[in-house]
């Protein structure tokens, strides 16, 4: 009370709410007026901004809490009156007649999209030392996954209104949700590297805030132990994206703009734009307002399953089922043997990669409902049984795939199953880890995520086609993997099947030993047959025919480890460095047709 002299009208109706929600411990050790008058308004700050970020403000952060606290001790389960199954879905087979529709699709749509990564996590299991986003997807090229994400998106915009006959390109805008811990390094990546080629306006960066933790089950706020004039924060979680796009009013803009769809992804997936236009597809043909992209699952792979729930009530929906959940459930609803594979080898249930497309309209009609907010958990660690007390401070969590929870049954829900090694590879281990994955299970690691860029690739190039090699095993961080060529191509060189199959012409052929890195638009394989390393740049305008037979020493993929501090991060996370013996590299920079066709 003493202190109230020192405080704005603002700062005491907060004080007071906070009082009222029964928070005075906050204040009991604060000192007099004139001592450590800074700290107390740097207090005040902190309240107001955990007020402003948390949608219905900290009084409702306070009573949600208390919900969930008092769930978790008598141990409700959210899943009580539900009977899990198998639902159905698109499933869609890569290079086929229906996949191939899909694609075409979903590039004509593409123009009326917006992309949304979510990259405010630190990625503590990677334990790499830069932002995930700026991790190299390969070695080959040097590509970070930023740059990845930023050019395939380019690529569907030309690729959109090429295919439309549109006279005017649409920018399609790109939201990048940071956090406190990536905000300023994703800024400068951006900006270091001219935004990739994006144009700045078109990129716009949501920066998270964290949430107060809580001390006890009436959900008092847990105060930092070194500074009393600080509460303690958390993350809370990737489910925030939605009320940050919410309260941005970049929704509103976009559905004036005339767009029709948002599309979430995480950070560290080289292949998932391999998949967005065919997925794009599915949403546009059928309709979806939640299109969530699925892959088949191994039981227990730490990957959410996409379910069905129907409650003893008659209610029913399909959504994910967090991995570390899946497998009580299903032992709950009398299946014994929980999360098992089944004959396929893989779990019936497929498994979630969140990526999601959900139609823009419906979108905002629901957050307009719900303030942005969606459904939360909370997971206290208990001292004991009694559950009176926790371990350490708890705060409550949000996931983005949830958002179809709060739907009406009405709402189109659906997903769509695509092929893995052509959707899912995702950074997220660190080699040590990576390393006592059981065998036969994802290594999840910098390694495997690059050796399946070079796989999809292959397989792609097979199936337009291409007589391409089989891979050699090989070791890197105590990881077995299967090592195809190193193919590359610049997502504008093809996105889709179809547009592949065009630049792909007779018979061609690369060894396993091969590097081939394709940087230009309109890059023709006419007759090509290499055994070594080929690197094509070429400019928009330039048409490039390449064929004959290619050989030279090629680039090795040389091993090192992860402890040897000589090398790169970068690099070491990953096993291997690229050593470039020998190459044939060719650049077009002025418009025209060429032929490149060498004979050995
Ligand atoms: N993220 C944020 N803010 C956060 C936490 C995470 O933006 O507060 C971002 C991360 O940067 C990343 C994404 O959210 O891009 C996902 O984070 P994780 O990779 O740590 O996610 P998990 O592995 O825990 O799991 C998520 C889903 C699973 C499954 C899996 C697939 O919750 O159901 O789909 O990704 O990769």
């Amino acid at each position: 009370v003493k202190n109230l002299c020192l405080l704005s009208p603002d700062q005491i109706e907060l004080g007071k709410m906070l009082v009222e929600m029964g928070q005075s411990h906050l204040f009991q050790q604060w000192t007099d007026p004139g001592v450590e008058d800074n700290k107390k308004k740097a207090f005040f700050a902190q309240v107001a901004k955990l007020n402003s970020s948390y949608p219905g403000g900290l009084a409702s952060y306070i009573k949600n809490a208390r919900e969930l606290l008092a769930d978790s001790k008598v141990g409700r389960n959210p899943y009580d009156g539900f009977t899990p199954s198998v639902p159905t879905g698109e499933v869609l087979s890569f290079g086929d007649d229906n996949f191939i529709k899909y694609e075409e699709a979903g590039v004509k749509e593409a123009q009326n999209a917006a992309f949304v990564l979510v990259a405010g996590g630190l990625g503590e299991r990677l334990g790499y030392n830069g932002i995930k986003v700026a991790l190299l997807a390969e070695a080959t090229t040097g590509t970070c996954f930023l740059q990845l994400y930023i050019e395939s998106i380019l690529a569907l915009q030309e690729g959109s209104c090429r295919l439309t006959q549109g006279t005017f390109q649409k920018d399609i805008p790109f939201v990048i949700m940071t956090s406190d811990d990536t905000h300023t390094r994703t800024l400068e990546v951006l900006e270091s590297n001219s935004y990739f080629g994006m144009k700045p306006t078109q990129v716009k960066l949501l920066k998270q805030e964290k949430v107060a933790c809580l001390d006890d089950n009436d959900a008092r706020l847990a105060l930092d132990p070194h500074n009393k004039y600080q509460i303690q924060t958390k993350p809370h979680g990737h489910g925030d994206v939605h009320s940050l796009l919410y309260s941005s009013g970049l929704l509103k803009v976009w559905l004036y703009a005339g767009l029709r769809w948002v599309l979430f992804f995480q950070d560290t997936n080289g292949l998932l734009f391999k998949a967005i236009p065919a997925s794009l597809g599915v949403s546009a043909t059928k309709q979806y307002q939640v299109n969530s992209l699925a892959v088949q699952r191994k039981a227990k792979e730490a990957m959410g399953g996409i379910t069905r729930l129907t409650h003893s009530d008659g209610r029913s929906v399909v959504i994910n089922v967090e991995y570390n959940q899946l497998d009580p459930l299903l032992r709950a609803a009398g299946h014994p043997d929980g999360d098992a594979n089944c004959e396929t080898g893989y779990s019936p249930f497929p498994g979630n990669i969140n990526q999601l497309i959900l139609e823009l309209g419906p979108y905002i009609e629901e957050l307009t409902k719900t303030g942005g907010a969606i459904k939360e958990f909370v997971n206290p660690k208990y001292k004991d049984a009694s559950k009176t007390s926790f371990k350490s401070s708890t705060r409550l969590e949000c996931m983005m795939q949830d958002y179809p929870k709060t739907l009406p049954p009405t709402a189109r829900v659906g997903f769509t199953v695509m092929d893995k090694w052509l959707a899912y590879a995702p950074v997220k281990n660190n080699p040590e880890d990576a390393s006592k994955v059981p065998k036969g299970n994802p290594y999840h690691s910098a390694t495997s995520g690059e050796m399946a860029i070079y796989r999809a690739n292959s397989l792609i190039l097979i199936k337009a086609g291409v007589q391409v090699e089989g891979p050699v095993q090989q070791v890197f961080n105590g990881q077995e993997v299967e090592v195809w060529p190193r193919i590359t191509w610049k997502p504008k060189w093809g996105l889709t099947f179809s547009e592949i199959k065009i630049k792909v012409r007779q018979s061609c052929s690369v060894s396993q030993r091969s590097t081939m890195v394709l940087k230009g638009r309109d890059i023709f394989l006419e007759d090509l047959s290499l055994d070594g390393a080929l690197i094509i740049n070429c400019i928009d305008g330039a048409e490039v025919k390449v064929g004959g037979s290619i050989q030279n020493k090629g680039w090795l993929l040389e091993r090192i480890n992860y402890k040897d501090t000589s090398s790169p991060e970068e690099l070491r996370i990953r096993g291997f460095k690229i050593n470039k013996l020998e190459q044939l590299e060719q650049t077009y920079s002025e418009p025209g047709k060429f032929i490149l066709k060498p004979q050995c």
